[in-house]
């Protein structure tokens, strides 16, 4: 947790607004109260959901239910578990949801983050099923769900509820019977699996999960790939339910949901601000001055520490290529920003170990008396440093190997006024899709993959710009502000159809 896209500093005026009352579930909370030594102290998590929801939250006076993750948040609420939120211009309602131990274990690191996570990601040997990983995640989703129908018999009228990831997969069926006029939707911020891959789950999980999803009257997914791959699991494991796939559209019990592809954005204006203030500018020239001294070059990298990201195979490729073309030595410097994630997962706790071994491998390696190949920053950062690391690198790196759509890659190009500066992205990103000037890499192809390191590392600068100039004009053309406008009409247009289709029943 680190001063993140401060939602107070919000620059962009957010006209999407719902013609409902708003209730927003996710698992993560815009607003984190921790003991401190000081005294009580607000966080902002990292990350750009809060940054794209709060501002909308604020207009219309909306509800945010979420797991109270923060030391005191306890302190700060009511008897219900509300808090005025954000903290000294409060204008919308935080519904906090408290988790037991063992919820916390078997729902969000268990189930959600050893089950789902992986096998959404298609990293189907760390997939971990435990029955009392599932039944916590039910349970848990039974309470978050609760809570939402609670807030909205609290606001009354027939609010747009808007639930967010793999979290909440059964949320919207169970609150659908409580609230039928309510118009539920949901955002998968990652991958959906193909049948075969979430056919690995036991068959009533399978089934449970997209009854679960079917609840809703709208499902956003990062990508048509991910569309199809919910639509096949759907005509798989649920025979009874009516397909249309021409409309994207999935009848079943009664009830019709539609499905569609809704590539999620950043907050360009925000980002162009931040890669402007002289402080980033000025930390953006020292990174420079430090790791690009002369003609040597500065490639970057920014990721959770986590598996699907392909930070070991990126180490690889680089150690590829100092071994195979010993004349790169020394000509560039490799900065990772790896902010810790998910530290109390085994699986998590081991890529650490290993990557922080691997580089240290590595620069043992290849380090000469002025050079030291990588340099890893292993830490929560501030936004505004993350620009200057954007702003200072010749290349950008991203190389998931299954990513729903890496906001990383749009940062990257949204911090270049300049109109310089490589994107090389694994083409296994939802990024990908929208960002074909970027220079495509397979990860797992280790060989091409360096190979593609070292032209991006040789480009001509007419060519650097020409493909910065496309990549600009994507990501300036689909911002985060289209995005929720183009969610908020397609919810409301699915409820709409719906009830056309019941009137015509
Ligand atoms: C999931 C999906 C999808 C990272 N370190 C710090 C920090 N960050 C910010 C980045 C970026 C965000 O976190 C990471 O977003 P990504 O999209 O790259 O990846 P996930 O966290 O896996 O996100 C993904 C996303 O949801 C949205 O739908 O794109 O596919 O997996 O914004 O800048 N921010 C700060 N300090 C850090 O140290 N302030």
């Amino acid at each position: 947790m680190v001063r993140a896209l401060q939602p107070s500093i919000m620059s962009t005026n957010y006209d999407p607004v719902p013609e409902r009352p708003l209730i927003i579930l996710s698992n993560r909370e815009p607003y984190e109260h921790v003991h401190r030594s000081a005294g009580v102290e607000v966080r902002y998590p990292a990350g750009g959901l809060v940054s794209a929801l709060d501002p909308i939250l604020r207009r219309t006076h909306g509800t945010w239910v979420a797991w109270a993750s923060g030391s005191a948040d306890g302190t700060v609420v009511d008897e219900f578990g509300r808090v005025a939120v954000p903290p000294g211009d409060p204008s919308y309602t935080l519904r906090r949801v408290w988790l037991s131990e063992s919820d916390v274990e078997g729902f969000y690191l268990g189930f959600a983050n050893s089950a789902l996570w992986p096998l959404c990601h298609l990293f189907v040997s760390m997939v971990d099923i435990r029955r009392s990983d599932w039944e916590s995640y039910e349970r848990a989703n039974r309470l978050f769900a609760g809570a939402v129908v609670q807030e909205a018999e609290r606001v009354g009228g027939a609010p747009m509820i808007w639930v967010h990831d793999y979290h909440f997969a059964l949320a919207a069926a169970s609150i659908r019977p409580h609230l039928p006029d309510a118009l539920i939707h949901q955002f998968w911020h990652i991958p959906f699996p193909p049948p075969d891959v979430f056919g690995i789950l036991p068959l009533g999980v399978q089934d449970t999960i997209l009854r679960g999803l079917l609840g809703n009257d709208l499902i956003e997914f990062q990508t048509d790939g991910f569309v199809c791959n919910f639509i096949d699991c759907v005509a798989r494991a649920l025979p009874a339910a009516t397909i249309e796939r021409d409309r994207n559209a999935i009848q079943f019990e009664g009830h019709r949901t539609r499905v569609g592809a809704f590539p999620i954005s950043i907050d360009v204006g925000e980002w162009k601000r931040l890669s402007k203030l002289p402080h980033t500018v000025e930390v953006s020239e020292t990174l420079r001055r430090r790791y690009a001294p002369n003609s040597r070059q500065l490639v970057v990298s920014v990721d959770r520490m986590d598996y699907t990201k392909g930070i070991a195979r990126r180490l690889r490729a680089l150690e590829h290529m100092w071994t195979d073309s010993p004349e790169r030595r020394g000509t560039f410097t490799m900065l990772i920003v790896a902010t810790p994630s998910r530290t109390d997962i085994p699986a998590y706790a081991r890529l650490e170990r290993d990557v922080l071994e691997e580089i240290e491998k590595l620069n043992d390696e290849f380090r000469t008396l002025d050079w030291t190949p990588i340099v890893l920053v292993h830490d929560n950062v501030d936004a505004d440093l993350l620009a200057a690391v954007y702003r200072a690198a010749d290349v950008c790196v991203v190389s998931s190997l299954q990513d729903g759509m890496n906001l990383v890659a749009k940062e990257f190009v949204a911090c270049r006024d300049d109109g310089d500066g490589v994107l090389v992205l694994s083409r296994f990103t939802g990024a990908a899709d929208e960002l074909g000037s970027a220079l495509l890499v397979n990860p797992f192809f280790i060989d091409a993959f360096a190979d593609t390191l070292g032209v991006a590392l040789d480009m001509p600068a007419d060519e650097r710009r020409r493909r910065m100039a496309v990549l600009r004009h994507c990501v300036e053309n689909a911002t985060i502000r289209d995005w929720l406008e183009a969610v908020i009409a397609a919810a409301e247009s699915s409820r709409h159809a719906a009830q056309g289709d019941a009137a015509a029943l």
